[in-house]
């Protein structure tokens, strides 16, 4: 067997948040290895940008699902309508909102990261994986964070969704015991995308001043570990990957070059 193996060309891969970061990293990756896509995210402008890049380039074909992960409704709407089976379901699309102490966060903020971390994800697994069981296909891999994992001040919220998709992740596992559907969780830590200017509501700034002095992660490193996932052979599941830059150890154990 070649270690090139390619098994997920002409499969059906939804990748949820590809207008930017890892999911639009995700999203390159998948359409060279020749996978089919339908690409989600609210900017839709951003998205066929993408699609008609992908498409100059990948004989493949594009579908854009330009919706909110929160939206339970218009996600059904747009899944009653597609008729193609959904082979791989990347849960990307999430943000921080804020680095507030749990006694003066914002209420809005708490509400964005819970309803679309966590609810955005539940929304999606629970309307997808029953074509799946259908099927006894499919491979579900969610995006969670080393925030899943431990916690750390002014991260409260955002840690809860991400340990939520911790818990969520495993037991979706478990209710799918027995079939021939994958489940499995990525848990980066610090990737330099555009996670930290959503998190700073725009003050680039601050964002940059997360990546000073270290050599971060960047989408392609996590893509590369999602397709890598996505590539085993059908009787192997990765559950769950912490994949740190050298720079960090923990959350709070970051490495500058100048301290
Ligand atoms: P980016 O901000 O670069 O990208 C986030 C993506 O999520 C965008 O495509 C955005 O699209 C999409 N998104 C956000 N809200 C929604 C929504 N309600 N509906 C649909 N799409 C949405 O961040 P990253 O690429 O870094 O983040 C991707 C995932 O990785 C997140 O789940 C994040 O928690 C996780 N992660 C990130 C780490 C990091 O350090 N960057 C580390 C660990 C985990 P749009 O705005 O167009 O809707
Ligand atoms: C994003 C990584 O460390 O900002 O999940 O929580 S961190």
């Amino acid at each position: 067997m070649s270690l090139m193996q390619n098994r997920i060309e002409g499969k059906w891969t939804f990748i949820t948040g590809a207008t930017a970061g890892i999911g639009k990293a995700i999203a390159k990756l998948f359409a060279e290895a020749g996978s089919n896509l339908v690409l989600n995210g609210r900017r839709e402008n951003r998205l066929e940008k993408l699609k008609l890049q992908l498409e100059k380039h990948y004989d493949i074909t594009i579908a854009l699902a330009s919706f909110d992960v929160r939206d339970r409704n218009v996600a059904e709407q747009f899944l009653n309508d597609f008729s193609e089976p959904i082979d791989i379901l990347v849960n990307n699309a999430g943000l921080a909102r804020g680095v507030d102490a749990v006694f003066d966060a914002d209420h809005e903020d708490w509400d964005s990261m819970v309803d679309t971390n966590i609810k955005g994800v539940l929304n999606m697994t629970r309307l997808i994986s029953p074509q799946m069981k259908e099927r006894n296909s499919g491979h579900i891999i969610n995006i969670g964070s080393i925030a899943g994992h431990e916690s750390y001040p002014g991260g409260s919220v955002y840690c809860a969704t991400k340990h939520a998709i911790k818990g969520f992740t495993e037991a979706t596992k478990k209710d799918l015991h027995g079939t021939n559907i994958r489940v499995s969780m990525v848990s980066p830590g610090l990737v330099e995308t555009e996670f930290s200017e959503v998190r700073f509501k725009g003050d680039k700034d601050r964002a940059d001043q997360v990546y000073d002095d270290i050599e971060p992660l960047v989408a392609q490193d996590i893509a590369e570990i999602v397709h890598f996932i996505a590539n085993r052979p059908p009787h192997v599941n990765i559950m769950d990957t912490i994949v740190f830059p050298v720079d960090q150890s923990s959350s709070t154990m970051v490495h500058r070059e100048n301290d």
